[in-house]
């Protein structure tokens, strides 16, 4: 029986409890969707800074609006679907499917006569790949001008005593500001509070903008967003920091043949023409005759890439004649995209059924609270039973924990108990601190080791109560790899669901 399946029983119960009361049946259902669906992953962060353009850096196409615009304003959903759909959800309740407009490739939403603030909340359905694991939900800026649409945003991510709809989060800080910082507690303190997970990234975005566009800045992005990590607040608040350059990101990962040609153009220059045009992005948009490239032309790269993104594709160029999806592949790669990628792969994606479970457990709790009545006592023992024994968010809420105030461990031990229950990643390799083609054998052997180690750790009459809890955890974890390893070819995720294989879905 798997903590799923678990869940799946325990909501079915409740129904039945509740059979007689249709609002409370319907949030029920809701729940019991919200198991079955994929992850939920919100982009969040103030006004302008960057979260729609990166949701379409993730998916690869442009499909979140990102200019000005009524729609910036909206908390937008983006899930998968056979055929694009947009349908507005208004405040009132009545649903309205919208007209699906392109503009220069980008998709464009009318609101028609609804005005932002009669909008509750537009969900887009969209043949892309993406999205097949992953719901990516867009949310207006925080601490904008506008109190309303921050009130919005926050009211959807931290809702006040209310569990979130988020099952885990993108973050995106321009520079660490007080009120990021104040955003980022309050989501641990309500989404996560209940069961203490850590389930946000922070992502350091416009990357390119921190070291002014020039070709180093990812270098210095990545230095900033290391000492940010190192930062004690921050690293109780998420996971990791990572810069991305989501302007550069986006249009790669869209790249026109026209552009891949322009560029190639810029990189044939002779180097003083070249180095004069890409001074600055004044000079660039501006008239001359050193390029057979227009105005318009440098207008609209500029547009696309950002100065620090023409100065880096010229530069690629000069060193070789990659084939125009290759070039695009190299843009991608130093936008830093592929790193966030891979760390939502990690730290989110195989832990999507533990994360929904989690979420769904305090939607639960949440209905036993709004729809109170007599006969509920099992479904909260049932909660309750749960949250206790299935390790996966055990591991979750220790994790949380050693963000958050440490462990009461030595601090070598606190770093390895930290890494065994999936804080670097939840491979077996990632767990045992391995490399990642390291042998079956060094596996085994290492797991072993731990093993032992941390069992008489937890049995030592030296260690106190609360550090011997954290012991059972680590054990438990490193048992459960052990149980995986007559299986393992290369290095499967281990997500402790219950039994390996069951985990993310
Ligand atoms: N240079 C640079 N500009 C970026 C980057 N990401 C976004 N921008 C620009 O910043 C502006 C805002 O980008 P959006 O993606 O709309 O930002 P947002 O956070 O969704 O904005 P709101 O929804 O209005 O809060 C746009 O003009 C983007 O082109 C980036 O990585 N580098
Ligand atoms: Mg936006």
């Amino acid at each position: 029986m798997s903590v799923r399946d678990d869940a799946a029983r325990l909501l079915e119960q409740t129904r039945a409890v509740y059979a007689d009361d249709a609002e409370a049946t319907a949030q029920l259902d809701a729940l019991d969707r919200r198991l079955h669906e994929p992850l939920r992953l919100a982009l969040a962060g103030m006004v302008k800074a960057g979260k729609s353009t990166l949701l379409n850096a993730m998916l690869g196409e442009r499909i979140a609006p990102t200019d000005a615009g009524e729609c910036t304003r909206v908390v937008t959903w983006y899930r998968y679907a056979d055929t694009p759909s947009v349908t507005l959800h208004r405040r009132d309740g009545e649903q309205r499917r919208l007209a699906i407009h392109r503009d220069r490739g980008r998709l464009v939403f009318e609101l028609g006569e609804a005005s932002a603030d009669e909008v509750d909340w537009i969900d887009v359905g969209w043949p892309s790949s993406g999205l097949r694991s992953l719901i990516l939900i867009d949310t207006p800026g925080i601490a904008s001008l506008s109190l309303d649409v921050s009130a919005r945003s926050t009211d959807f991510l931290v809702p006040e005593a209310k569990p979130s709809s988020a099952d885990a989060i993108i973050y995106l800080m321009r520079h660490l500001h007080a009120s990021d910082m104040k955003f980022l507690e309050s989501f641990r303190d309500t989404a996560a509070g209940a069961s203490q997970t850590v389930n946000a990234v922070a992502v350091l975005s416009r990357a390119d903008e921190i070291g002014s566009g020039r070709i180093d800045s990812i270098l210095s992005a990545n230095k900033v967003a290391r000492r940010y990590e190192l930062d004690g607040d921050l690293a109780s608040l998420a996971l990791g920091v990572i810069p991305v350059a989501g302007l550069l990101a986006e249009s790669a990962r869209t790249l026109r043949e026209d552009e891949y040609a322009a560029f190639k153009e810029l990189a044939g220059l002779d180097r003083e023409a070249r180095e004069r045009l890409l001074i600055s992005a004044d000079r660039f948009v501006r008239p001359s005759d050193a390029t057979a490239l227009g105005v318009d032309a440098r207008r609209a790269l500029l547009a696309r890439f950002g100065i620090f993104g023409v100065r880096l594709a010229t530069a690629l160029l000069r060193r070789s004649t990659p084939t125009s999806t290759d070039f695009a592949e190299m843009l991608v790669q130093q936008s830093g995209l592929n790193e966030l990628q891979q760390f939502v792969r990690d730290q989110f994606r195989t832990r999507a059924a533990i994360l929904k479970i989690r979420g769904v457990l305090d939607g639960l709790d949440q209905v036993l609270t709004d729809f109170p009545r007599d006969d509920i006592d099992d479904v909260r023992a049932g909660i309750e039973r749960i949250r206790v024994t299935a390790h996966a968010l055990r591991e979750l809420s220790t994790l949380a924990r050693a963000r958050a105030d440490g462990l009461p461990l030595a601090p070598a031990d606190a770093a390895e108990a930290e890494r065994v229950i999936g804080g670097k990643g939840t491979s077996v390799t990632a767990r045992l601190g391995l490399a990642d083609d390291a042998s079956d054998e060094a596996v085994r052997d290492e797991a072993d080791r731990l093993l032992a180690r941390w069992r008489g750790l937890g049995q030592s009459p030296l260690t106190e109560r609360s550090a011997a809890e954290v012991c059972r955890v680590v054990v438990r974890s490193l048992e459960e790899i052990v149980s995986v390893l007559p299986a393992v070819t290369g290095s499967p995720d281990v997500v402790l669901a219950g039994r390996p294989g069951q985990g993310a879905s």
